[in-house]
């Protein structure tokens, strides 16, 4: 069947329980989704540092195509964002700098080194997000870099942050539209930490100097992300998340992120998002799949995503949840990796915006229990995949899984000759 019949089917469908598709799908079309631009290159970046990756995060796999210079990892977005629907941003990291000389470190990264990602950007018509990349470096090779004993080591990060808060500001400006800049650092310990305040009072201090300087927050935003654990730091995280919701609490410009892999195994950040902003403008979320540990595993469409859309959309958040991926899996085709993902984080909005939103919360307050369970459960089971397809089609990307074919010739004409 035709995918605009079904989609007419799909649509009466729902008007009957008052649900308007074409509303959802205009609604869809607002909403960006900040695609990591890691998940092509195996989170190596261009720096030649010699550093492999580190910080307590893994990626295997070695599928063929992996992009090996910024041209072709620009490329690949490209092709990736062909076939995804909806408006993107890209996000990068400060490690796939382009610097002009090769004196530039860390420390001394500037706009410069990423303007040909701006150029990009500005083409593709989308935004860029940014992080600094407090891993895979010397020095960040004790597992410490915000919150090290070693004032110089400690300093060399702090300076990188700020590097990074006025190259993000700069990315905004290029691509007008406001970048968000998203700290993480890896610290922590394998072992038992037998003083935990300290470091954690060393990442508070260089939090403040980093955070000194006000910038236009018309361009850029800070975000901080928290962690439980990372491999070699099992025992203690000095960023955790009381640490970073109570920091982001105090400092109203900046917002606290939220990695679906970053909680304890049956925790999660669905439930979260809610809570924060009654306290909270905005937040990040790292949208992400932990499979046993924060394992970064491709996206699906499962009960956790949809919960997260779920979150979002029934209490009309989508302006203030930044919603940006985190994943990165070399097992598989790298560009089906991003296309799986974000178009599985864009069905899952989808999904939870085709929802009589009002009359199910006005059951609730009734406290009608039994029609809550019917109804909410019935409804799993109502025509989505037509209104997402008719949705792809009128976006001019392949609809169902024609896309995989697409990635296949891509794979055959570009990656596998690399
Ligand atoms: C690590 C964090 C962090 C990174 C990226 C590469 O556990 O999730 O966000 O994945 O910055
Ligand atoms: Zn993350």
């Amino acid at each position: 069947m035709s995918i605009e019949k079904s989609y007419e089917l799909a649509r009466e469908q729902y008007a009957s329980i008052g649900v308007d598709t074409d509303k959802a799908i205009e609604r869809l079309k607002n909403i960006p989704i900040s695609i990591h631009c890691w998940q092509g290159d195996d989170v190596t970046g261009f720096e030649n540092l010699g550093a492999s990756l580190d910080g307590g995060i893994a990626v295997t796999g070695n599928y063929p195509g992996k992009a090996k210079t910024p041209d072709q990892l620009r490329a690949d977005m490209s092709f990736a964002f062909s076939l995804i629907p909806g408006p993107k941003k890209a996000n990068i990291h400060a490690c796939y700098s382009e610097p002009k000389s090769l004196k530039t470190d860390r420390d001394t990264i500037t706009p410069e080194c990423f303007s040909n990602w701006a150029d990009w950007a500005v083409e593709e018509k989308i935004g860029l997000d940014f992080n600094p990349t407090c891993f895979s470096h010397p020095k960040s090779s004790d597992g410490l870099t915000l919150s090290h004993p070693d004032e110089g080591i400690r300093q060399f990060w702090i300076d990188h942050c700020i590097r990074t808060r006025e190259i993000s500001e700069y990315l905004g400006k290029r691509t007008g539209i406001r970048s968000v800049n998203n700290i993480w650092v890896p610290d922590g310990f394998k072992d038992n930490c037998y003083d935990k305040l300290a470091p954690r009072a060393r990442l508070l201090d260089s939090l403040n100097k980093i955070e000194a300087k006000k910038l236009d927050s018309k361009y850029t935003v800070d975000a901080v992300e928290s962690k439980v654990f990372g491999m070699g730091a099992e025992a203690y995280t000095v960023g955790s998340h009381e640490f970073y919701l109570s920091y982001a609490m105090k400092n109203p410009g900046v917002m606290v992120t939220l990695d679906a892999g970053h909680f304890h195994p049956t925790e999660v950040i669905s439930n979260k998002i809610s809570s924060i902003l009654l306290f909270a403008d905005e937040l990040l979320l790292h949208v992400s799949r932990p499979v046993r540990w924060d394992s970064d595993h491709v996206v699906i469409l499962d009960d956790e995503l949809i919960a997260i859309a779920q979150e979002i959309t029934r209490n009309d958040l989508e302006s203030r949840v930044n919603i940006a991926l985190d994943f990165f899996d070399a097992s598989i085709n790298r560009i089906a990796a991003w296309v799986i993902g974000s178009r599985n984080t864009q069905k899952a909005l989808l999904k939870a915006m085709l929802e009589p939103v009002e009359a199910l919360k006005k059951t609730e307050n009734e406290l009608d229990f039994t029609t809550r369970l019917a109804l909410t459960e019935e409804y799993k089971s109502y025509p989505f995949g037509a209104v997402w397809d008719y949705y792809c089609e009128n976006m001019g990307v392949p609809t169902r899984e024609s896309w995989l074919e697409k990635v296949r010739a891509y794979e055959r004409d570009v990656l596998i000759k690399r």
